[in-house]
């Protein structure tokens, strides 16, 4: 059943990207906050609202708060459209194409959403002289090549993918606009977050249902690449919250948002597994590196087209600038974020 929703505080938010994993945590917040809701979702040739079916509200109900709207941060038009008809006071700018490793597939796609997707909206909201605060989904891949750990505000970027690169147009110009317009436009530096609804080929949501496909013998084997590549994990819905908070800042700043811990992917598996009852024990090297589950069958393999061409090794941020302006902190630590996505597979499989 849906939430019971507080009064309305009259004040209107702009989601692109409200079908993806951060889209769907980040409206749940808002409505809970008594803001009306406004998601831009594409055309698709099956359903792809299924993260925020449980909050969908009919449009024919009274007290509507979550209203869908088509649109597409490639078409200049529809962004416009939609800024000026709903004129937020705030606007999330969520949506992206955002596989780093598809990026290599598509760049110049991922360039057009990626990256100038941030400077449609922040044109459209020029050209209405809208007076609304902007939110860019920034993230830690910028960092790339390691230059210094813990990763900060002012560690220099070196973007390693056409995702990142495209990032990094869009973490520039949504500086600029700040600088050059005086716009509360902001950027969140957000490391690798996680949660039950992440993207099915990420690595932790694929490793979970791998982990769960297996303990009830729908899958053989699990195939990864770089088991070594280091991440700073949090819970999605911890840091759809910082969003928020950068929004309601005196100031508009750029923030680092973080756990301030890293694990290999290695580990998340070791612990994925585990807590299922299945340890692994890791044998053999590089390539020929596997996993055993406890009666012996091999449970991981690795499988060299996952490797990048360019591989971001190690990410580490510290979120300290964040805790100190904003007062957020992560909740969720990493072995409860692993347990709870392993126990969300099992449940969805035994469903
Ligand atoms: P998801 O991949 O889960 O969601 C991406 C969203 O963007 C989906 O709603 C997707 O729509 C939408 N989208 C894709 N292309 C377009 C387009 N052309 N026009 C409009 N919308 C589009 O990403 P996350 O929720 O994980 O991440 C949210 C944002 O934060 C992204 O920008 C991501 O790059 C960034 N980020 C994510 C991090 C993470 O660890 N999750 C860390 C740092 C930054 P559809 O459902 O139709 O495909
Ligand atoms: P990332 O996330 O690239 O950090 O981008 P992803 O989960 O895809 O990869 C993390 C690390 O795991 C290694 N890896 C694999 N990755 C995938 N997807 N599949 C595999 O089989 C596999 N095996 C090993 C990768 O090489 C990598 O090192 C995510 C996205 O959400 C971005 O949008 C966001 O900006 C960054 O996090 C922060």
């Amino acid at each position: 059943m849906r939430p019971k929703l507080p009064p309305r505080t009259g004040k209107k938010a702009l989601i692109t990207g409200i079908t993806g994993q951060d889209g769907s945590y980040l409206a749940e917040l808002l409505l809970a906050k008594g803001y009306d809701v406004y998601g831009v979702i594409r055309r698709s040739s099956s359903f792809n609202t299924g993260r925020i079916d449980h909050i969908y509200q009919d449009p024919h109900e009274k007290d509507v708060r979550l209203h869908l709207q088509y649109g597409d941060l490639n078409d200049s038009s529809s962004m416009n459209r939609l800024l000026k008809v709903v004129r937020p006071d705030e606007i999330y700018n969520l949506g992206a194409q955002s596989h780093v490793k598809v990026s290599f597939e598509i760049p110049e796609y991922s360039g057009e959403v990626t990256g100038l997707g941030a400077v449609r909206l922040l044109e459209a909201m020029r050209d209405l002289d809208l007076d609304a605060r902007f939110y860019q989904a920034s993230s830690s891949e910028l960092y790339g090549k390691v230059v210094e750990t813990p990763q900060t505000e002012t560690t220099p970027f070196y973007p390693r993918s056409p995702y990142a690169c495209a990032k990094a147009y869009a973490f520039y110009i949504t500086k600029n606009y700040r600088e050059s317009y005086g716009m509360f436009a902001v950027n969140g530096i957000l490391f690798n977050h996680e949660s039950p609804r992440r993207g099915e080929t990420f690595v932790t949501r694929k490793v979970t249902r791998a982990v769960a496909a297996i303990k009830h013998g729908k899958q053989d084997c699990l195939y990864l690449g770089n088991i070594d590549a280091k991440r700073d994990w949090g819970f999605a819905g911890d840091y759809v919250e910082a969003m928020w908070l950068m929004l309601q800042a005196k100031e508009p700043d750029d923030y680092v948002v973080a756990t301030n811990e890293t694990h290999t992917v290695r580990e998340f598996c070791e612990l994925a597994f585990a807590h299922a009852g299945m340890p692994i024990t890791w044998k053999g090297t590089g390539e020929d590196e596997h996993a055993l589950g406890p009666d012996g069958r091999i449970l991981i393999r690795i499988d060299p087209a996952y490797f990048r061409p360019a591989e971001v090794d190690l990410l580490l941020g510290n979120p300290a600038k964040a805790k100190a302006d904003l007062g957020w902190e992560p909740k969720v630590k990493f072995e409860h974020l692993v347990k709870m996505m392993v126990d969300s597979d099992m449940e969805d499989l035994k469903g």
